[in-house]
């Protein structure tokens, strides 16, 4: 097998692009010290987390010359997210660090103000000097998630030889990848982007995208005078599937209503729609943006190690190339011998096993009491705050399980109320929303606006919004929660629970600013197919990806 070179210089998610590695014919080889970087042939920089954090890394452990070198040498280099981002002079996430300099230019931080960030999603990486650049595809759209771009303008890097591909985020655009001679940067993830990303991976290892390059250099007047691409962000559709160990002692996946997963006969035994990897992989084949696994119930009967979750990560992303989120258990806890294991050490354990993000629920309650408590002051000693610092805010999902609590005015409760549509038993006209732990057994004097906001300033780069009223009821979003928490923060929301049909879906992006959805019943019944809801959204003109076979 033809091999590849991979830098290993910082603890990251690197299993899934292994996976997309093997998946395009290549064996992968470690480089592990500078002095090994002469050997490689083809060598790919994976960038994770947190610029300064990244670069700092490379330069203390003495890869920055050695990478130059491999560059100047015309050997085929590629770099990924960070490792994109590396190629330019400075980011403002770091400003005192110094990037590999290879293009003048200071990355900037989108903005806020009127959209969620970090920018997490599906979008385009058009490029219309070369519009085939790399296998890339004006019609196809990359996986990205990134809170810091090279912000585009027109003709800057093209009249320095590169081409550039952009996608655009509300009115920004920026640059999605860029290459020029042997050199391939993309700011998106190729082993993440399905299909559309191993074509980008495997025209830089069998060399094809750098012949296609210098066969067609950029040319500023052939610049499209509309660069923004027609679409951009997509709206996603994420499958979730709760996992546990039945009665049987079998790992399935399940869903409840409510929360309660169990049949309702007289057995009462846990609901068994199907086997985890199986089922991810067919909703990966139907389209799905991402796929979530929820372990809903503790594995602590056998070493961390070992625990099962671990090995549906290994083989679930040896065939879905889109991005992987586990939660349930993400806390610091003892193992059976008694050894100590912090909530990073197990996050490392699933980023390694392939996640791509962590969910947190009872843990990221527990902390934000303790934020509250310490009048908002952050230690950082959270697991949100450790796990984000080594792998970037995009790695850490908090899960939320919020309950309805009617009150009869504003005044009968110091929480975050909202007049609500659908009144309460005694015909109440407010509620707030409190949140639960421990699956929803135990609820918290914590409301969702305190839980989303706690976890925001801890760092937390997504909140996945659950709504126990709504759960398994094929009713609809509870739109009301969603607002309220969209309103709150500044951070991407993914909308659960409650969804029954393909309409849910585009209800819920029509009436609400959701960054994205998710659905898990319907799906797992066969009721319908992740695809049936991508076409419907589509027939209903919203912006979808469509998945490419
Ligand atoms: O607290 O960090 O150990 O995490 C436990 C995780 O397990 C949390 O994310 C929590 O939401 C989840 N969980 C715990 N118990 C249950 C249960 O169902 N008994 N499942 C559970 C939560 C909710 C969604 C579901 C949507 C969509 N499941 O993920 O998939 O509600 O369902 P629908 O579309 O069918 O309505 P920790």
């Amino acid at each position: 097998m033809p091999k590849v070179y991979l830098l290993d210089y910082v603890a990251g998610n690197v299993r899934s692009l292994v996976n997309a590695i093997e998946r395009c014919g290549y064996e992968v080889e470690w480089i592990r010290s500078p002095e090994d970087v002469p050997r490689a042939e083809k060598l790919i920089l994976p960038g994770v987390g947190h610029f300064g954090h990244c670069l700092s890394q490379l330069s203390a452990a003495g890869f920055l010359p050695a990478i130059r070198a491999h560059i100047d040498a015309g050997k085929p280099f590629m770099g990924i997210c960070v490792g994109l981002q590396a190629l330019f002079s400075s980011s403002a996430e770091d400003p005192d660090c110094p990037g590999l300099c290879l293009i003048p230019g200071t990355l900037d931080r989108f903005d806020d103000s009127v959209k969620a960030v970090p920018h997490i999603g599906w979008n385009n990486a058009s490029c219309p000097t070369n519009p085939t650049l790399y296998g890339l595809s004006p019609d196809s759209k990359y996986y990205y998630v990134h809170s810091y771009k090279y912000p585009y303008t027109k003709g800057e890097l093209e009249n320095h030889g590169w081409a550039v591909a952009t996608g655009t985020y509300g009115t920004e655009t920026f640059v999605g990848a860029v290459a020029k001679g042997n050199v391939l940067a993309t700011q998106f993830h190729p082993e993440k982007s399905g299909v559309a990303g191993l074509r980008v991976i495997r025209s830089f290892l069998d060399g094809s995208g750098a012949k296609s390059l210098s066969e067609k250099l950029p040319q500023e007047s052939t610049i499209a005078a509309d660069l923004v691409p027609r679409d951009g962000l997509t709206r996603r559709v994420i499958a979730c599937l709760d996992v546990r160990t039945n009665d049987q002692g079998d790992l399935v996946v399940t869903k409840g209503d409510q929360y309660d997963v169990r049949e309702k006969g007289s057995d009462r035994n846990v609901r068994n729609l199907g086997k985890p990897v199986d089922m991810a992989k067919k909703y990966y084949e139907q389209g799905a943006d991402e796929i979530t696994f929820l372990n809903i119930t503790s594995f602590r009967d056998c070493p961390v190690a070992d625990l099962p979750m671990l090995e549906i990560l290994r083989r679930t992303s040896e065939t879905v190339f889109v991005p992987l989120t586990i939660g349930g258990g993400i806390r610091d806890t003892v193992d059976v011998d008694g050894t100590k294991v912090s909530a990073l050490e197990i996050a490392t354990m699933y980023f390694k096993s392939g996640a791509d993000k962590v969910s947190i629920g009872s843990d990221a309650v527990i902390a934000a009491e303790e934020y509250y408590n310490a009048g908002k002051t952050l230690f950082g000693n959270t697991a949100i705050e450790q796990i984000s610092k080594a792998y970037g805010n995009q790695a850490v999902v908090v899960s939320i399980d919020p309950k309805r609590v009617y009150v009869p005015k504003q005044e009968a409760t110091r929480h975050a109320t909202i007049k609500t549509k659908f009144s309460g038993p005694k015909g109440e006209e407010y509620c707030w929303y409190a949140c639960t732990i421990k699956g929803g057994r135990e609820t918290r004097d914590l409301d969702v606006v305190e839980l989303t906001q706690a976890v925001e300033a801890m760092g937390a780069g997504e909140i996945l919004l659950n709504c126990i009223d709504k759960d398994g009821t094929n009713s609809g979003f509870d739109l009301e929660l969603i607002n309220q928490v969209k309103g709150a923060i500044r951070i991407p929301v993914i909308a659960s629970s409650g969804a029954g049909n393909p309409g849910h879906f585009d209800e819920v992006f029509r009436e609400t600013t959701t960054d994205a959805a998710l659905g898990a019943g319907m799906f797992h019944r066969g009721e319908y197919t992740v695809q049936q809801v991508k076409d419907y959204l589509a027939e209903k003109g919203l912006v979808v990806r469509k998945f490419e076979g």
